[in-house]
């Protein structure tokens, strides 16, 4: 079963929409697989981000992520990955489409709420980098056969 990272971003913690955001990936029919309320590092910052080094938002999104608690979480389920971007929006919250969490909360791309990893791969690599395999639940979730056919 496919797996992304997610992370509550510092402004989603601080204005109080933790919550809102967690039941979206619920109500979606993700299921939870971990979950942990972090102040990051600048050394796992600096490596979750790396990809970005040498841009021009690079210094402010790590000093942005590194400002404030996050909430890091995994989510599995049948592309994962794909349905959680769906339900985040477009990077840009100008750009997100009403009723996704970045349209539905958001106006600026340096605080655009929540991260989610952006392919199978990607968030393989990011899952490792934030969680250990003992930090990661195996459950069986109640009504699978109602979210999945
Ligand atoms: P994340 O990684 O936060 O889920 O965002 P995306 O996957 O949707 O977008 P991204 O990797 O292209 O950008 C990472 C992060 O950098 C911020 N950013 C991005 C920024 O502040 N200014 C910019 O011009 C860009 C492109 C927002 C998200």
């Amino acid at each position: 079963m496919e797996q992304t990272l997610i992370l509550v971003k510092p402004d989603g913690v601080q204005r109080g929409l933790v919550g809102e955001i967690i039941g979206r990936f619920e109500r979606r029919g993700l299921k939870l697989a971990g979950m942990k309320f972090i102040r990051m590092s600048h050394d796992l910052a600096a490596r979750h981000y790396a990809i970005h080094q040498g841009k021009p938002f690079y210094e402010g999104l790590i000093s942005y992520i590194v400002s404030g608690p996050v909430v890091a979480m995994v989510w599995e389920g049948k592309d994962a990955v794909a349905a959680a971007r769906a339900t985040m929006g477009a990077t840009n919250p100008v750009a997100a489409a009403p009723g996704t969490i970045r349209g539905d909360f958001g106006v600026e791309i340096g605080r655009n709420l929540v991260h989610g990893s952006d392919s199978p791969e990607n968030a393989v690599q990011e899952v490792n980098l934030f969680f250990g395999a003992a930090e990661l639940v195996i459950w069986e979730r109640a009504n699978e056969r109602w979210i999945r056919e």
